[in-house]
């Protein structure tokens, strides 16, 4: 009782739930592995033009370097120290992306890895991205420095040292995650030393944090470092600004961590969304487009204004947390689309936008064997540059879902259509839906196999709208299809279930 009251007084008044992006910038990208370098043009030529919020990058410290696998992606979730150098460049580079994301209004959100250390085997030397020295079966990380006092071994009650059952509260808050070595958070010594971590970012301009495995740690350990960060750099953020916090905790029913232990910290994953989401569009176990009428808590997901939502994510899309076969990604791309569209159209939620890399996915009996693969690389290793096509797409391998025409304008929608409630919601029963955003926007689906044919109320004042989805507005007329509103706010709604993507969506922006 104590430790929630202390949380509820701790969440109320340091407010880390407003993500600091600018007014109707609604979206988050999480550009998975990209280069800093990378991500400082892309908030200048293409995220702040079409209306991007804000940034999830890559874990920014010192991480461990593997030869086998072959420099997987995961190993930036194995830190070897808080030094800015990593796979995705070193400290100028990453002072540089801040700055010229802030100064096109994009924030930037670092993910931290702050349970843990890396695994247990990592062995001994200077395989690391900064050449720090570190030996993992000593526990010692000069570069922190961190040594064996630092970490959990005393309090951990497995007989292995790893996490074995997460029934059990303190083995998966006090035990090694997949043999990573475990942080002692309840050490003042520790949490300093992470809390001078984030406070170097802080003073770099990053507006806020996503929370790596934040389910391993104590809530009331984090409240303590959160509690020892600045405000916001006022060259970009108003005087007394608090870091966004967005806590990863997979909680899908059945264990006893829940999400809503967190809720007093900061904003939480919601990973029922995206199983959930995945389900629906597949139409499996039943389920149906339909059913999304009540779509939020009515599907017993954590408050609105507390969730952090998205279609996939960098674990699940490769079948690692949570991954189950229903979520969909970019392999997927006709339905992801169309979640992506049903997600960024929806009130629900603070939404995150997938932005991968391909990688040589290759199933043997139903598990990819190739999960680890790390970004598109050179022979040395280097991680290659996001390359542009012609036609604005990505190259090298990026797949820059956040650039496909359907994804970004559906972002669009949502900040054209921000504050506004769900309106005029209508289902056939089945798998073909539609609603609106109050008086500012609408969009329907049909993903049943046979064509919809309907005339719906919008709730749009009457005129002529081009649709996002197959197009969009250029001057004064409409690359794709267009709907036309008459004055009664009503339309017809025409969608073939063989289009390319089933979807019509219209907003105010987009009235000719
Ligand atoms: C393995 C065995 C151990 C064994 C050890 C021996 O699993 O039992 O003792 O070898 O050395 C990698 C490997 C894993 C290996 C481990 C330690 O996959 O096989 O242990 O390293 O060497 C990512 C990857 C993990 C990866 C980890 C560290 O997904 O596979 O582990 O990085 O490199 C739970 C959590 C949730 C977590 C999710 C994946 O509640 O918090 O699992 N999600 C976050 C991140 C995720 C990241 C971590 C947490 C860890 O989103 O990307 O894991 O920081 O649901
Ligand atoms: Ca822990």
């Amino acid at each position: 009782m104590k430790v929630l009251a202390a949380l509820a007084f701790l969440g109320g008044c340091l407010a880390q739930y407003t993500p600091h992006t600018l007014p109707n910038r609604t979206s988050i990208v999480h550009l998975f592995e990209w280069r800093w370098t990378d991500i400082a043009a892309e908030c200048e030529r293409y995220l702040a033009p079409n209306g991007y919020g804000a940034v999830q990058i890559s874990p920014p410290n010192e991480h461990i370097v593997l030869q086998n696998p072959w420099r997987p992606w995961w190993q930036r979730y194995q830190p070897i120290s808080y030094k800015l150098c990593s796979r995705s460049g070193n400290e100028e580079e990453f002072r540089d992306m801040v700055t010229r994301c802030n100064n096109v209004g994009v924030r930037i959100y670092a993910d931290v890895v702050i349970n843990h250390m890396c695994g247990a085997s990592g062995g001994s030397g200077t395989h690391s991205s900064c050449g720090s020295h570190f030996d993992a079966g000593a526990e010692d990380f000069p570069a922190v420095p961190y040594t064996s006092w630092d970490f959990n071994n005393g309090k951990c009650n497995s007989p292995s040292g790893n996490i074995e059952n997460y029934n059990d509260i303190n083995q998966v808050r006090n035990c090694r995650l997949v043999s990573l070595l475990d942080l002692a958070l309840g050490k003042d010594y520790v949490r300093g030393k992470i809390a001078e971590y984030l406070n170097h970012l802080v003073d770099l301009g990053v507006a806020g944090f996503r929370v790596d495995a934040a389910k391993h740690m104590w809530p009331c350990d984090m409240a303590v470092i959160f509690s020892q960060l600045k405000d916001l750099d006022t060259r970009w953020f108003s005087r007394g600004s608090r870091p966004f916090i967005y806590q990863e905790v997979i909680d899908q029913g059945g264990e006893p961590i829940s999400s809503s232990q967190y809720f007093g910290l900061g904003r939480v994953t919601e990973f029922k969304y995206s199983a959930k989401l995945g389900t629906v569009v597949r139409r499996w176990n039943g389920e149906k487009m339909a059913y999304l009428r009540n779509w939020g808590e009515g599907w017993a997901f954590m408050p609105s204004d507390l969730a952090l939502v998205f279609v996939d994510n960098h674990d699940n899309q490769r079948g690692h947390g949570a991954g189950g076969a229903s979520v969909l990604t970019f392999w997927d791309s006709r339905l992801y689309k169309m979640a992506a569209a049903f997600m960024l159209a929806h009130p629900y939620g603070l939404t995150r936008v997938m932005s991968s890399f391909r990688w040589d996915r290759h199933f043997v009996n139903g598990k990819d064997v190739n999960d680890w693969m790390g970004p598109p690389s050179n022979d040395d290793g280097s991680t290659k540059k996001v390359s542009l096509n012609p036609d604005t797409t990505c190259g090298n391998g990026w797949v820059c879902e956040h650039r496909w025409h359907q994804i970004r304008n559906m972002v669009i929608f949502r900040n054209v259509v921000n504050g506004e409630p769900l309106a005029n919601w209508w289902d056939n029963g089945s798998n073909q839906i539609a609603f609106g955003r109050g008086t500012r926007g609408f969009i329907a689906i049909n993903n049943d196999d046979w064509n919809m044919n309907v005339t719906l109320q919008t709730g749009l004042p009457a005129g002529m709208y081009c649709d996002v989805i197959s197009g969009q507005k250029e001057g004064d007329h409409c690359t794709g299809l267009r709907v036309s509103v008459t004055a009664d706010g009503q339309a017809l709604f025409h969608i073939n279930n063989t289009a390319d993507d089933p979807t019509l969506a219209i907003h105010l922006d987009t009235k000719l």
